[in-house]
């Protein structure tokens, strides 16, 4: 299992990454202040597993899965060194990794029917293999995801379903965008194991999604998980966000999930305050330079054609079937 320490650092990097993404691409959706929610989500699975994760999240989840942050910021900006070999320009999610599923047509919610046709193949190929996705509450709307809940539940599929709650959609809450008292119903209502967790604790996000793993490695079929947590900033990089308060940001911002964890590791002696900052320093300072320089490549000109991908496109990731 991933180390409490670990999963600090993985926010971390997840943060850094980001906000290096929102100084340098102004395209940029920002996914501060949900870090919990994808990388408690998806820290302790194995290299047979499927992801889908939502566009929030998408770079962390490929980074703790071992892809390089100079691949992903090349997968951004769309030149030679991302793992489309340049045939990709992912401005909102670049290509995300072996046996992940990435946003690529821009349709919310189509991941999470893919993710659940993956599972379909799982179940027929990999007995113990799982497929993990996430969504926003805005995409659990949609009715791609009602289907996908009807399928999983029926053919009992090795799935896990995460809601990324952070109660927006663009600019209409959750609050009043959801019918019914909470949007793990619907999957309670279909037979489907649901819980409802502070989706700004890692840990909590951590245990929910690996008991929701582990039932359905044992072939105790999809589960669904609903983590409320709080997009820190704007929908996208020019947001006027004149539909909340400073107030509201300021509130969540005290629930920080990066802080709250390294309080709790400071107070039980694992991390040092200083060493804490450091290493945060150190890691924001990476991940600029990292993003600076992808964005200053200037690769001959690439035609994205099909083919050209089919051909350039990493081996690995080509046969990873
Ligand atoms: C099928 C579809 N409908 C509408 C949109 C436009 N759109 C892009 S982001 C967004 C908000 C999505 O909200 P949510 O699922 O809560 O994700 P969040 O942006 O909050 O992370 C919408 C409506 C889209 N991309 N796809
Ligand atoms: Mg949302």
């Amino acid at each position: 299992m991933t180390t409490e320490l670990a999963l600090w650092q993985a926010m971390v990097e997840a943060r850094a990454f980001d906000q290096a993404m929102c100084r340098h691409n102004g395209h940029w959706h920002e996914a501060r202040g949900e870090e919990a929610v994808f990388v408690g989500a998806y820290a302790d699975l194995g290299p047979d597993d499927v992801v889908a994760p939502h566009f929030r999240g998408t770079c962390a989840v490929a980074l703790q899965r071992g892809t390089s942050p100079e691949t992903l910021a090349a997968g951004v900006f769309g030149t030679r060194g991302s793992d489309s070999g340049g045939h990709w320009r992912g401005d909102i999610c670049p290509t995300p990794g072996p046996r992940s599923i990435g946003m690529f047509s821009g349709s919310l919610g189509t991941s999470v029917s893919y993710a659940t046709g993956a599972a379909l193949h799982l179940a027929r190929t990999s007995p113990g293999a799982v497929a993990v996705c996430s969504f926003g509450d805005g995409t659990a709307n949609s009715g791609i995801v009602a289907e996908s809940l009807n399928l999983a539940a029926m053919l009992a599929l090795p799935i896990v379903y995460v809601c990324q709650d952070n109660q927006y959609a663009t600019s209409l809450p959750s609050a009043v965008a959801l019918a019914g008292e909470r949007v793990s119903d619907r999957a309670r209502a279909l037979g489907i194991v649901a819980t409802d967790i502070d989706g700004n604790d890692v840990l909590a996000v951590r245990e929910a999604v690996g008991q929701a793993v582990a039932r359905s490695r044992a072939g105790a079929g999809p589960s669904f998980v609903h983590a409320l947590t709080y997009r820190m900033g704007g929908h996208y990089m020019n947001d006027p966000e004149t539909y909340r308060t400073p107030e509201e940001v300021a509130a969540w911002a005290e629930r920080d999930p990066i802080a709250r964890l390294q309080q709790l590791l400071v107070g039980h002696g694992v991390l040092d305050p200083a060493e804490a900052e450091a290493h945060s320093a150190a890691t924001h300072a990476r991940l600029e330079a990292i993003v600076a320089e992808a964005k200053e490549r200037d690769d001959e000109e690439i035609t994205p054609t099909v083919s050209a991908f089919a051909e350039d496109v990493r081996p690995e990731l080509r046969s990873a079937s």
